[in-house]
């Protein structure tokens, strides 16, 4: 029995003695509690998650997705921890996981460094951790599997769709110059994608690449970051921007100094993610393309914790399936059936 099923069974009668209604029970310096009147009752599933923040539209998704997977009634107890884009704050909500013998810790890792004693104590405490959405870069035995995207794959489907863009333009032989928003520094989706689009410019003398930037994945940001690049280069064809917020930060940067961007303006807008509100900027023909990256990752987690609690083994690695879109397709229905 964990010390959390404890504290909550007393707890209850606490609580019911005195007939009030949902209590929030401070269960980490963070402030996040656990609501007392809930049953923690033995067959639920006791999961700490420990989420990045809520930089992006995206992020949000994200969240939403783990709440209403990991609920009482799928058979979780979830206790939910929101960093605002601190390490030190994921670091604490981990280590407390750990105090509450938690049955297994959820980390969406803000950036790959900097977790190695947090999950060898997690590992001496026997509580297996899921890295889920980013990478933590640390021996492979201080986790049981990582749920994520390919970052990487996004950010050469991104290169490899300019060449067609361009190609299609006439434009393949021109001196096309490009800068970079990228997210978060250190970030497993700002690895990937600056690599992965590396890779296709290198192929590419006519590419010039003139500057990347940290826009740290939120649209104020980018949008500031923009509007220092638009003033140090007379010349920019096109900004790849490693997360729609930044993408929307750009445009509003763009339009702002008199510039056009999008397939009829003179900037080419390529952006990740693809939620809702790109495909409102790509129908309103503000940016180019959104390559998808899918934060649907509540069901497929919800799967790989029970298969576990039941003994069962998981992949080391599980890929969410991903897609891309652009003004060549039929942005108003696709976004009708999109989920985030
Ligand atoms: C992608 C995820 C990134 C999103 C951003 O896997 O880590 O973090 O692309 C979010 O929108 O901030
Ligand atoms: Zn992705």
């Amino acid at each position: 029995m964990n010390i959390l099923k404890n504290i909550l069974y007393l707890l209850p009668a606490a609580v019911l003695c005195v007939g009030c209604t949902a209590k929030e029970v401070p269960s980490t310096e963070t402030g996040a509690g656990v609501h007392a009147e809930d049953q923690v009752d033995e067959n639920l599933i006791v999961v700490g998650v420990s989420q990045v923040g809520a930089e992006s539209d995206w992020r949000n998704a994200h969240t939403e997705s783990i709440k209403s997977a990991l609920t009482s009634e799928n058979g979780f107890y979830l206790i939910f921890e929101d960093a605002q884009q601190k390490q030190e704050n994921q670091i604490k909500a981990v280590r407390n996981f750990i105090l509450q013998e938690v049955d297994y810790i959820v980390l969406a890792p803000i950036v790959e460094t900097g977790w190695d004693a947090v999950l060898q104590e997690a590992k001496d405490a026997g509580i297996p951790v899921i890295l889920d959405d980013r990478l933590a870069d640390v021996d492979e035995d201080l986790y049981t599997c990582w749920l994520g995207t390919n970052a990487e794959k996004e950010g050469e489907d991104a290169g490899h769709w300019l060449e067609d863009y361009l190609k299609d333009s006439g434009r393949d032989q021109e001196t096309v110059k490009m800068v970079t928003l990228q997210g978060t520094l250190g970030a497993t989706a700002q690895i990937g994608r600056t690599n992965g689009f590396s890779k296709v410019l290198k192929e590419h003398d006519n590419w010039e690449m003139l500057e990347m930037m940290d826009g740290d994945f939120t649209q104020a940001k980018g949008q500031e970051v923009m509007e220092e690049l638009l003033k140090k280069y007379e010349e920019i064809d096109v900004v790849i921007c490693e997360n729609d917020n930044m993408a929307f930060g750009a445009v509003d940067a763009i339009k702002a100094a008199g510039r056009t961007c999008g397939p009829e303006g003179e900037i080419t807008i390529i952006s990740f993610d693809a939620v809702r509100a790109a495909f409102d900027a790509m129908i309103a023909g503000d940016i180019n393309v959104a390559f998808e990256c899918n934060p649907l990752h509540g069901p497929k987690l919800a799967e790989i914790l029970k298969t576990l609690s039941e003994g069962g083994k998981v992949d080391k690695i599980q890929y969410m399936e991903e897609k891309y879109f652009d003004m060549t397709m039929d942005l108003e229905s696709i976004r009708e059936t999109r989920a985030y």
